[in-house]
């Protein structure tokens, strides 16, 4: 390649730390066609650049770093001016950028920004608003979608994505009262004061389920360890009736124990600060053993005994009652007695038996007397199990570690039965299908997640994202070229990241969770299911003990495997995943916990199996889990998607802290530039013919045009909208950006003449 800069030129140059810094070339190699390059701010040298790693704007330096709301209008499209764009604007706590209807979101990890207090949300409410003319964000999203529900009488989701930390949560939060606000912006005061009082019990689910559901990572202080569908409901006139919320797979491992500065569920630590900690007989948090297991028991900026009231009376607002609170708080301590508890190992004539440890008798016997269960029955399921065979029953004595997991399992499935009654409770005093027309679903799952280690639930967490990264793929590139076609509109086609390859490997029937329910079906190992994944994806090239890599190979160890995802490369260690996946409580363990003298408790327990019914073939978690999936995408196709995609600009988690090559990587897996290069270069905004004639039928001057067809190439004609902006398809209405602001500024000066005409017509015939 030549060389395509004289040293002293302006130019973006690659940085493994920035991605992208603007500084100049100070020398170029021209044996090697390498340049080296530098910049001041940050100071930056970098030597032994390929021509493609230095990029110079042509024909204006200033190019380099334009400032839009929309990526769209962006002149210069590069990985570059698309980082250096964002970047500006977020060290102006600019964080909200378009890309057409998408908004892409940068955390501010900042409440206080005036433009986008609470304050600031009417300017984007009323009917009449030109969105357009609004700052990009979240807010526009949500005007958008209640409208295109309300014109379109069709269902509606905001998908929000973004790894663990980006701000999905929060969006989900602000697009909610948005939607409460708007739809209860008309109608009767009756109306009014009926929506009010069912936004009210809707953002009463929030604390929550952040309550018992989230807890503090490394990433994130508020990292929600389940993902959730809202959908809020809708009556014919787009009054707001009600919400369903729909849970999908709590991680289980997180209410016993966590990685180092983690914590366990928020609950446990507002139960331990709060009022009710104390009536328990709670006092040093430190000595809870589940509570300090990350080393961290404090979070900053939170405090817990405060959270505890907000989570308290949301409860109330939700309508759990006095009685159902009490029990519930029991819960929660009886767990952490229960974890606190230890076991001393003998050795017997049949093996190692485990025996309760004497000093910590009280754990078991607090736990026993919070969940009202008989201690003796308790102690005997933790330590021994019972095996009918035929004509005999027989005690079978556990090991210390076997007591261990049946006291780890208990504490799990008891407090994710109570996370299942509390959706179940919020849904039933919030959700209205009989009146429902119509709904908005807002998607908040957990977010991509690579740690040190990462194990079976990050492995669903990361499919679930894959899921929905295909599901935009298919929206964004796929299906609109498929479309354009059909409809014989001309588009240039653009390359993606297609991950279908890596969902495929992990969902279909021959997949990796298929795999590992077969393992488990047959009761075999963990090595062993590796050993399948490798014979099965390894390829040719693989030696035994290979990781599996997404479509490729690399380096191994002996009990992990490797998944290039859409996002990254992770690594999962397969120790425990038979258990998780199969994760099921023993039958006489539960009929203890069914037979407590607190019958909240006992209504939790599900019903015990018929010892003498065959045993019905019960899905793994991971079975239920792609069921559940499989079921949100179907309905999430069937409605009309809007995307925020939340990007987190440094792992400090402080406002106006940008770290380049993170935001980059985010940019590059969520497809941002692929996005803006698609949109650019095809028709993103479409209509259905009726529709925009519906919509634009203001425009419409010729009146003795009588097709479709003939109405809309009039308007086409009157408002000079060129076949570079604007083609008319078999069945819709193609247009760019600038076709669509164009039409919409000609209807709104429209709609005001006319209102003026009409006050002239009303003052004149007075
Ligand atoms: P997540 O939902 O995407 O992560 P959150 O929505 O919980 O991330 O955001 C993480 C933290 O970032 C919040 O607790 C706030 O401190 C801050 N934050 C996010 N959005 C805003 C905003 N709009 N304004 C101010 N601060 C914000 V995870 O659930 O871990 O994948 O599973
Ligand atoms: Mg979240």
């Amino acid at each position: 390649m030549a060389k395509i800069v004289d040293n002293g030129t302006t130019v973006a140059f690659y940085s493994p730390e920035q991605a992208w810094v603007i500084g100049s070339v100070t020398a170029y190699d021209v044996k090697n066609k390498t340049y080296t390059c530098s910049s001041k701010d940050p100071p930056v040298v970098m030597d032994k650049l390929p021509g493609s790693t230095v990029k110079l704007w042509a024909p204006r330096v200033e190019y380099l770093e334009e400032d839009v709301h929309d990526l769209l209008q962006l002149t210069e499209l590069h990985e570059a001016s698309l980082l250096f764009c964002l970047k500006k604007r977020y060290l102006r706590n600019i964080v909200y950028t378009n890309i057409g209807p998408i908004v892409v979101a940068l955390n501010p990890f900042n409440y206080e920004i005036p433009w986008y207090k609470d304050e600031k949300m009417h300017e984007y409410l009323s009917e009449g608003v030109v969105i357009e003319r609004n700052l990009p964000h979240s807010w526009a999203v949500a005007h958008n979608t209640f409208w295109e529900m309300r014109e379109n009488k069709q269902n509606q989701t905001v998908l929000i994505s973004g790894e663990s930390g980006a701000g999905k949560t929060e969006a989900a939060k602000i697009v909610a009262k948005y939607l409460g606000a708007v739809s209860t912006l008309t109608g009767t005061d009756a109306q009014k004061d009926a929506m009010q009082a069912v936004n009210k019990k809707i953002l009463a689910s929030s604390p929550i389920l952040e309550s018992f559901g989230n807890a503090k990572t490394v990433r994130n202080d508020n990292s929600s360890r389940f993902g959730k569908f809202a959908k809020m409901q809708f009556d014919r006139d787009g009054f707001l009736v009600g919400c369903h919320v729909t849970k999908y797979l709590l991680e289980k491992s997180r209410i016993i124990t966590s990685s180092q500065n983690e914590r366990v569920y928020h609950s446990f630590y507002q139960l331990a600060q709060g009022e009710a900690g104390k009536k328990f007989g709670i006092r040093n948090v430190k000595i809870y053993k589940a509570l300090s297991a990350g080393g961290c028991t404090s979070i900053d900026g939170v405090d817990d005994a405060q959270d505890f009231l907000t989570t308290q009376q949301a409860m109330i607002d939700v309508g759990i009652n006095d009685e159902e609170r009490n029990s519930i708080f029991r819960i929660v301590a009886g767990i952490l007695y229960l974890q606190n508890l230890e076991f001393t190992e003998t050795e017997e004539r049949t093996g190692k038996v485990a025996r309760i440890d004497a000093n910590l008798h009280t754990a078991v016997t607090r736990a026993s007397e919070l969940w009202e269960v008989s201690e003796e029955r308790l102690v005997a399921e933790l330590t021994s199990n019972t095996i009918v065979t035929r004509n005999e029953v027989t005690l079978k004595l556990l090991s210390r570690v076997q007591a261990q997991d049946m006291r780890d399992s208990v504490s799990k499935s008891t407090y994710d039965w109570l996370f299942n009654w509390l959706v179940e409770k919020i849904n039933r005093t919030t959700d209205v299908e009989q009146k429902c027309q119509q709904w908005i679903g807002l998607l908040d799952i957990f977010g991509f997640e690579d740690f040190k280690i990462n194990s079976f639930e990050q492995l669903c967490i990361n499919s679930a994202n894959e899921n929905l990264q295909n599901h935009y793929n298919w929206h964004i590139f796929t299906e609109d070229m498929r479309e354009c076609k059909e409809e014989g509109i001309d588009t240039t086609a653009v390359q993606f990241v297609d991950n279908k390859g890596c969902l495929d490997l992990l969902m279909t029937k021959n997949g990796i969770f298929s795999l590992l329910d077969e393992e488990c079906a047959r009761s075999g190992t963990e090595k062993n299911f590796l050993n399948v994944l490798n014979e099965k994806f390894g390829g040719t090239k693989q030696k035994s003990g290979d990781p599996y890599f997404g479509q490729a190979l690399g380096k191994a160890m002996d009990n992990c495997f490797k998944i290039k995802h859409y996002a990254a490369e992770v690594q999962y260690v397969v120790d425990g995943f038979m258990d998780k996946n199969r994760d099921t409580l023993k039958e006489n363990m539960k009929k203890v916990l069914k037979d407590s003298g607190n019958v909240f408790m006992a209504s939790l327990v599900p019903a015990l199996e018929d010892p003498n019914a065959r045993p019905a073939a019960k899905l793994t978690v991971s079975g239920y889990f792609i069921r559940q999936l499989q079921e949100l995408m179907g309905v999430i196709t069937a409605t009309n998607p809007h995307w925020i995609r939340c990007i987190k600009p440094h792992p400090n988690k402080l406002p106006l802290n940008f770290h380049g090559s993170g935001v980059m990587s985010q940019l590059r897996s969520a497809g941002v530039l692929d996005t803006v290069k698609v949109r650019k270069a095809g028709y993103p905004i479409r209509f259905a013919n009726e529709l925009f004639l519906r919509r634009y039928a203001i425009l419409l001057t010729a009146t003795h045009e009588s097709s479709a067809r003939a109405k809309i190439e009039s308007i086409f004609k009157n408002q000079s909208i060129e076949r570079s902006i604007g083609q008319l398809g078999k069945t819709k209405v193609f247009l760019r950006q600038e076709a669509f602001s164009k039409l919409n500024h000609a209807k709104d000066e429209a709609t005001l003449e006319y209102s003026l005409m009409w006050q002239a017509v009303g003052r004149a015939s007075m």
